[in-house]
């Protein structure tokens, strides 16, 4: 008898494998990454200290599991983001849909960076629209908007297709 044929009978065995793949996720410091990642994997949401250095999460799903590494976002840390690049297959940006201004131009300006990186460039990318439960938070059509991607001319990705990227709220 086949094995999945034996597990579907039986319910017994190990579980098949799953594909494994490795996402870097980035954000501006509070944009909630660590947040989404705890929620996630089931974990509670409470004694969420800000990320200082990197982090790396096994993140499980039904048919993969996602070994995600946050990139803590503050200022100091922000400028090193390059150098954990490596070896991603994947991109989540996590933004504060409800930040300043001036944070919200610094999330794109960090974005755009990010877009045109050598290693990311042509990685599928998912931009997370977070903290959409507050009343100042924008719309996904403003962000994008906002954030110019549809024009983006992503210079690095030579004869490759440019990033695929999408925008999600959360
Ligand atoms: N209202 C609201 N608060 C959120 C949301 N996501 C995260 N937060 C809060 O924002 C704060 C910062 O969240 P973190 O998950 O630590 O943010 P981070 O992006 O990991 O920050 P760094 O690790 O410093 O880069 C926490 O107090 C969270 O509870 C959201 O969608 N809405
Ligand atoms: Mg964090």
């Amino acid at each position: 008898m086949d094995y999945l044929c034996f597990r579907a009978l039986c319910c017994k065995g190990p579980p098949p494998p799953r594909p494994e793949y490795d996402l870097v996720c980035i954000g501006l410091t509070g944009s909630g990454k660590t947040s989404l990642l705890s929620q996630l994997c089931g974990e509670s949401p409470e004694n969420i200290v800000s990320t200082t250095g990197f982090s790396i999460k096994a993140v499980p799903f039904q048919n993969a599991i996602l070994n995600v590494k946050e990139l803590g976002g503050a200022d100091n840390i922000r400028k090193y983001w390059s150098r954990y690049y490596q070896g991603s297959q994947g991109v989540i940006f996590v933004l504060d849909s409800a930040s300043s201004e001036d944070d919200l131009e610094t999330a794109r300006n960090e974005l755009h960076s990010a877009l045109q990186h050598p290693q990311l460039c042509t990685l599928p990318f998912l931009i997370l629209a977070n903290h959409q439960d507050k009343p100042a938070a924008r719309s996904v059509q403003e962000i994008k908007k906002y954030f110019e991607l549809e024009h983006l001319h992503v210079e690095n990705a030579g004869s490759l297709n440019p990033a695929p990227w999408m925008i999600w709220k959360q």
